[in-house]
């Protein structure tokens, strides 16, 4: 590891001011293309983090911002997107230097952030609850669509700069202050955000970051001054969450592990079905909680199909983040690499086969970095590790199936359920299957294809709550009851008998 002349310093945001932290040694972030030190983060905790909550508490219990109207909550989330769309290609190298991602990957990260931006703006106006008349003419039920108050918000390194667009301007749509806990492996883009949200003009308090690795979202996670969590991340994680929360009884919003499976029938579109499948594993070089590790595919077409995969994948190109032809990077860091080789040599055996990768790369620049070749391992057996666990990187397991039936029932038998693809030209096929795969997304005749409207989440051990959508920006909310009666009491409380 060497340290590059000119590492990033990512400080906290508390109260409208960038500080280090008071105690704790900053965390060296090196990127995983050329283990070069290339950000030093400060390490929050629980000192930065009620500090952080009290000035979001007071920003939300007597500020401003709650009490403004949508239009002008409206008005200040669209600046935002507007300067993001303006620092797209500083927010995209960001990303792609700490994450190892392409850069072509991460400009498309950075337009979805826009996108989202855009379109939580435009739900700060549609803000509003519901009235029930029907209760006889003395009674009008009012149901008062409230902020839900302050909220903390946990981000992966995997889309530095999307996952958080997927969080923080919805609450703010909603009139909730926030906390953003960032990844300490990929804090910069964020950081950059913050510095977007002062030059927006948002009040102070408003929005803080503190930055740091699992004590910060741990201190956030046990915070009595936070109303909600949103958290996306690893089940593991998910779970320790859940149990810190427990004190004050805070909602949550969990986005954990997925393992998707592309469901292939013969009577699919093979060519758009095999280049799906090379996209569906290898995007984001397999880090992505919708990629779709698991190849279900049809007997009858399944031999010829799995060549076209395997002579797809090996037209990937593997390379350094920042070149515009590469389609794979690094991986997070080298524990990780370690992890998803350690798959792809326990997956041989009991018919198994690698037919294409499945090796490390270590020639020329690539051996400072964590680079693993596309894998493609062929008649993988459902009970396997490698089937079964989410391996989070660039590595395809193919199983084949008969009929509807066992496709479904390979699809479901893991534990995780937050995406799924279906290829078939028969409308019966897919609406059949996707009414029986039990993920909270299907794509259908494509994959990892989702706008900002659409909601998100998983079934199953894949997380609780909704992101994006008109149920992301609820999840934001709390709901009141107002029961109104008119006209004279008189009578109405008789809990004396006889009165
Ligand atoms: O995730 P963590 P890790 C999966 C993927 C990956 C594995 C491990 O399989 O290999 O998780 O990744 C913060 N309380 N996904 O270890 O730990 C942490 O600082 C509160 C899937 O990096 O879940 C970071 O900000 N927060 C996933 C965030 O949680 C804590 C994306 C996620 O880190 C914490 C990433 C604690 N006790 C990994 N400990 C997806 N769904 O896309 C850590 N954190």
């Amino acid at each position: 590891m060497t340290t590059a002349m000119s590492a990033r310093s990512v400080q906290h945001f508390i109260a409208g001011a960038f500080e280090d932290s008071a105690e704790s040694a900053p965390i060296d972030r090196s990127a995983p293309a050329t283990d070069e030190v290339v950000s030093v983060v400060q390490a929050g905790g629980p000192v930065e983090v009620s500090r952080a909550v009290a000035a979001a508490r007071a920003a939300f219990d007597d500020g401003p911002w709650p009490r403004m109207t949508g239009m002008e909550r409206s008005v200040l989330i669209g600046r935002v997107a507007d300067l993001i769309e303006r620092d797209a290609a500083t927010l995209a190298a960001l990303d792609a230097e700490e994450v190892g991602k392409p850069i072509r990957l991460a400009e498309g990260d950075i337009a979805g952030a826009v996108g989202l931006w855009r379109y939580a703006a435009s739900l700060a106006l549609t803000m509003s609850g519901s009235t029930y008349t029907n209760n006889g003419p003395d009674f009008t039920g009012l149901v008062l669509r409230e902020p839900i108050g302050v909220v903390g918000l946990i981000v992966p390194w995997n889309f530095p700069a999307l996952i958080l667009s997927q969080k923080l301007p919805f609450a703010l749509a909603a009139g909730c202050t926030a906390i953003v806990k960032p990844s300490e492996l990929t804090s910069s883009s964020a950081q950059h955000i913050m510095r977007l949200t002062e030059e927006a003009g948002f009040p102070r308090g408003v929005i803080g970051m503190v930055v740091g690795d699992g004590r910060a979202g741990q201190a956030i996670a046990e915070a009595d001054g936070i109303d909600l969590v949103s958290f996306t991340g690893s089940t593991a994680t998910g779970r320790r969450v859940l149990a810190a929360s427990a004190g004050n009884l805070k909602k949550l919003s969990l986005e954990l592990g997925g393992n998707a499976a592309n469901v292939v029938f013969a009577d699919a579109d093979l060519e758009d079905a095999a280049a799906g499948v090379v996209f569906g594993v290898n995007f984001n070089n397999g880090e992505c909680c919708v990629s779709q590790p698991r190849l279900l595919v049809e007997d009858a077409v399944a031999d010829d199909f799995v060549a076209e995969v395997a002579r797809q994948t090996a037209l990937l190109r593997v390379g350094q983040p920042m070149d515009p032809r590469t389609d794979v990077g690094a991986l997070i860091h080298a524990g990780h690499r370690e992890k998803v080789t350690s798959y792809i040599d326990g997956a041989s055996g009991d018919g198994a086969a690698v037919i294409f990768g499945g090796t490390r790369l270590t020639e020329g620049e690539l051996g400072r970095g964590q680079f693993v070749a596309p894998t493609v391992i062929d008649r993988v057996a459902a009970g396997s590790a490698a089937f079964q666990d989410e391996i989070f990187g660039p590595v395809l397991t193919v199983t084949r199936f008969h009929d509807q039936d066992e496709a479904v029932r390979l699809a479901n038998g893991v534990q995780y359920g937050l995406a799924n693809s279906v290829w078939s030209k028969s409308v019966d096929t897919v609406l059949q299957v996707a009414k029986r795969l039990q993920s909270g997304t299907v794509y259908a005749n494509t994959t990892i294809d989702a706008p900002p409207q659409m909601p998100f989440g998983g079934y199953k051990a894949s997380g609780v709550g909704r992101e994006m959508g008109q149920a992301g920006f609820e999840e934001f909310t709390e709901l009141k009851s107002v029961n109104i009666r008119t006209g004279k009491r008189a009578g109405t409380f008789a809990i004396r008998a006889g009165a």
